[in-house]
């Protein structure tokens, strides 16, 4: 076990340290450029990041109309590994399409 709890008859008075630790995330976001057409980041968003249709088509727009757009929240591990998968599956298929990391 992680911490100890001090007890008095019983009842929890305090714990001297959290169970577990809290992971940092990091925010994946999607950036726009002129060439990927908005099927292929739908597809990377229904594929890569899980999203469902109506939330995948809405967040392309976001970032088609803002500049950039929320993925997810990952451990960082995750989210460079999220990051490399969109880029990689970008190259492949000749689009500029990038994707960034950024502290929570
Ligand atoms: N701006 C692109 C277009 O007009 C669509 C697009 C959306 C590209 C989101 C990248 O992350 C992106 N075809």
């Amino acid at each position: 076990m992680a911490g100890t709890d001090r007890e008095t008859g019983g009842e929890i008075l305090e714990r001297t340290r959290q169970e577990t630790k809290k992971p940092e995330l990091f925010k994946v976001l999607l950036l726009n450029d002129d060439y990927t057409t908005m099927d292929f980041v739908i597809e990377i968003l229904e594929s890569i990041f899980h999203k469902p249709p109506a939330d995948a088509f809405r967040i392309m727009m976001a970032v088609h109309t803002q500049g950039k757009g929320l993925c997810g929240a990952y451990p960082h591990e995750v989210a460079e590994t999220k990051v490399a998968a969109v880029e990689d599956r970008a190259s492949e298929n000749g689009f500029p399409l990038r994707a960034a990391m950024e502290p929570e």
